[in-house]
């Protein structure tokens, strides 16, 4: 198959070109978290009548672009309840969507190298095992144990104190993420249209009447929007302020070794963090760029901060290529936690604000979103995610966990 005209490769989900006058609900974007939604809406409330929008290719946005850290070491009890149901469904993923998603549980550490680390480790380790996820304090013993390689010294720039050890922790396969909700979707019914942009939502009397898109006028009263870094290209359409702003956030790959490091391991003082893929590259990146910036340019100067705190840690790498680099575009809020949930337009909802954390959230936020769309109520779990929480000064603070330091 793939080989000839006559015998195409199989494709994961139907060739949708031209979409229909009318849907029930429309979703832009198909990155892991519109797909998600689209997917969960068929599969638990039976709203099939669905059109999924994507401008360029699923998955071709942040949910390609990201380093598929999953984990749920946060830092408030609102945070780490929310990750720990995404965690939850994504261990019996692959099964669901019928799709080998890689998902490999590695293990998790966050380095500490000075005693202020080491209290927010502390911090979160009581609040994780309050809320009974597996996380917990180590000394540097552990982490040698775990991570051979390590040098603990980092080159003797930075000793490490210790770490917070995150059981769970683990890595997946992001593009299957988004071809796995993509082809169950399609399979129950959702169309899926590529290559397919939202140039406009049409509103009347404060409700949402339909979308604008490239390849014409769509009704609908129910639109979803889940476009990680361009959501201020979609609210600034229905007049909708958000405080989410656009850094990059850089990464890149090593050429391929022979399996080595078993963990995952983020060090937020030198801003780095690695691990190694199924195909062996290591994937490694670093905290934003501390530039507001719309574009998916990578840069010299990522890489070579990289590359030298990375030798730090692991000086025998010294001689070892990066093959690739890139960028996705990240929209970060003021407290690190996502906006989530119903807006003030009628029919109008927000999945965005996932900035450098949103991969591990496909799943839960798939479900919760297609539970408030179906419901028109948010579901408990995204309460503290409301938009409104900036009105009313009531953030969710995760700056502590949110990855790598900011
Ligand atoms: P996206 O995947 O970006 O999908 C949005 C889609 O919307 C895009 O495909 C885009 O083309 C489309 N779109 C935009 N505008 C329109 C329009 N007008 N009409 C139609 N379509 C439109 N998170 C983690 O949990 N763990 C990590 O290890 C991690 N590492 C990261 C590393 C990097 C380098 C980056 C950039 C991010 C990382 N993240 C990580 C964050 C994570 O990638 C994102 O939060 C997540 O992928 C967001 O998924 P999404 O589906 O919301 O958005
Ligand atoms: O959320 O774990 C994370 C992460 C790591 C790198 C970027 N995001």
């Amino acid at each position: 198959y793939g080989l000839s005209s006559e015998h195409p490769a199989p494709r994961f989900f139907r060739d949708c070109t031209e979409p229909k006058k009318s849907y029930d609900a429309v979703i832009i974007g198909g990155g892991g978290h519109g797909l998600a939604a689209a997917y969960y809406l068929a599969k638990d409330y039976g709203i099939t009548n669905v059109a999924v929008l994507e401008k360029g290719y699923i998955g071709g946005g942040n949910t390609g672009r990201n380093t598929t850290i999953v984990r749920s070491n946060y830092l408030t009890p609102e945070g780490v309840n929310f990750y720990d149901a995404s965690v939850k469904l994504y261990e019996d993923l692959s099964e669901e969507l019928d799709l080998n998603l890689f998902y490999s549980t590695r293990g998790h550490f966050t380095l500490a190298h000075t005693e202020s680390a080491m209290r927010t480790m502390r911090w979160r380790a009581e609040v994780n095992k309050h809320v009974g996820v597996e996380s917990y304090v180590v000394g540097p013993e552990e982490i040698s144990k775990a991570c051979p390689q390590l040098d603990i010294s980092c080159s003797g720039q930075a000793p490490i104190l210790g770490a917070l050890y995150h059981a769970p922790g683990s890595v997946a396969r992001h593009d299957a993420v988004a071809w796995g909700y993509a082809k169950e979707a399609d399979r129950m019914g959702v169309e899926i249209f590529q290559m397919t942009e939202v140039t406009g939502i049409d509103t009347k009397g404060g409700k949402v009447v339909g979308v604008n898109t490239s390849k014409g006028y769509i009704s609908t009263n129910r639109v979803l929007s889940a476009v990680a870094g361009f959501t201020p290209r979609i609210t600034e359409m229905v007049d909708l302020k958000t405080p989410i702003v656009i850094h990059p956030l850089q990464a890149c790959v090593s050429e391929p070794m022979k399996p080595w490091l078993d963990t995952i391991l983020v060090s937020g003082s030198l801003h780095v963090y690695v691990s190694q893929s199924s195909r062996g590259e290591l994937v490694m990146g670093s905290s934003l760029d501390p530039y507001e910036f719309h574009s998916t340019r990578s840069s010299l100067d990522f890489v070579e901060g990289l590359t030298t705190h990375i030798t730090d840690m692991f000086p025998f790498l010294s001689n070892v290529k990066v093959v690739r680099q890139w960028a996705g575009m990240a929209d970060i809020t003021p407290d690190f936690a996502p906006i989530m949930g119903k807006t003030p337009l009628e029919g109008f909802y927000l999945d965005a604000g996932w900035g450098t954390w949103g991969f591990k959230a496909t799943p839960i936020s798939g479900k919760t979103m297609a539970e408030t769309i179906a419901k028109d109520m948010a579901p408990d779990l995204i309460k503290s995610f409301r938009l409104s929480r900036f009105e009313d000064y009531e953030l969710t603070g995760e700056k502590g966990a949110a990855s790598v330091g900011h």
